[in-house]
């Protein structure tokens, strides 16, 4: 399956990378140092010549306890970032927000894809989603960033997930948004403990059986540094072992700060995946 990322290719017939461009201040692993729309671009265009498949352009920190952050100043941060590589780069550009206005203003300035993390519930999302008309991802999360990890509680976490995405997907659908338009993803790390993130990871085949494609988050999470005390520079490791634990389950978008290595870990769960069994 081949996705028109407002005229841009993305080609989920192998599994691929999304770049992550992050444009805050407070990022929790970059520092924020891709605010100038230069340096943005440059990192972009290293991001494609290491085999990213799309770029992920975020205003908002949603990490744990993040700070909310109005919509003009989300909208001065990204349009400037996205005008410059949008024309350099051939790869689509993905816009990570959660407000309608974010999402048109994106659009405008040449994204081709909407990533949010709660996945349209925001007042005006579905519509704003609807008449652009592009690609979008719908994400599960419990709560919002600033309160997410005070105390996730669910029964049976990976049909409960699996739950609220198709709900959502039905959603979209009486908004007028697609099926053909649509990419699901669990959401690691929003508003679950260790445990609720692993159980996901065990039993992703579940979610990737309902049919629609997957994408994943766990680049240098703090699940990684909870369960093998490690710092968010020391994630690497372990961010490909859970990239290629996804793929090999089916996930079709491994969201990743690493392209290079990301790209090389998934290439060769692809090979494993596609060998013929005998000859
Ligand atoms: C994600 C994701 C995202 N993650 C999608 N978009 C982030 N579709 C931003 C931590 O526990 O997984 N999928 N956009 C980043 N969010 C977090 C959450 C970063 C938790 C860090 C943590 O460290």
């Amino acid at each position: 399956m081949i996705l028109d990322c407002a005229g841009k290719p993305l080609d989920l017939t192998k599994p691929q990378v999304m770049g992550i461009l992050n444009v805050t201040p407070d990022s929790f692993s970059d520092g924020g140092q891709f605010i100038a729309p230069e340096a943005a671009l440059k990192q972009a265009q290293k991001m494609v010549a290491d085999g990213a498949a799309i770029i992920d352009v975020g205003g908002e920190s949603t990490r744990p306890g993040a700070a909310v952050v109005s919509v003009d100043e989300e909208i001065a941060r990204v349009v400037p970032v996205i005008e410059t590589i949008q024309a350099e780069i051939d790869i689509p550009i993905s816009i990570d927000t959660s407000k309608p206005d974010v999402m048109r203003a994106a659009v405008n300035a040449g994204a081709g894809f909407i990533n949010d993390v709660q996945a349209l519930r925001v007042d005006g999302a579905l519509q704003a989603a609807a008449e652009l008309d592009v690609p979008v991802c719908l994400m599960h999360a419990q709560g919002t960033p600033e309160n997410m990890q005070d105390n996730p509680q669910y029964d049976a976490v990976v049909a409960e997930v699996a739950q609220f995405l198709y709900e959502r997907v039905a959603e979209c659908k009486q908004a007028g948004i697609g099926r053909d338009k649509l990419i699901v993803d669990p959401g690691f790390g929003f508003g679950k403990r260790a445990s609720h993130n692993l159980r996901l990871m065990k039993h992703l085949r579940e979610l990737v059986e309902r049919g629609l494609p997957v994408l994943i988050g766990v680049s240098r999470k703090s699940m990684i540094g909870k369960l093998l005390n490690v710092s968010v520079d020391e994630r690497l490791a372990a961010s490909l072992a859970l990239s290629a634990l996804a793929v090999w389950q089916g996930a079709k978008i491994i969201r990743s700060h690493d392209v290079c290595e990301t790209v090389q870990a998934i290439m060769m769960c692809d090979h494993v995946m596609k060998v013929e069994d005998f000859g």
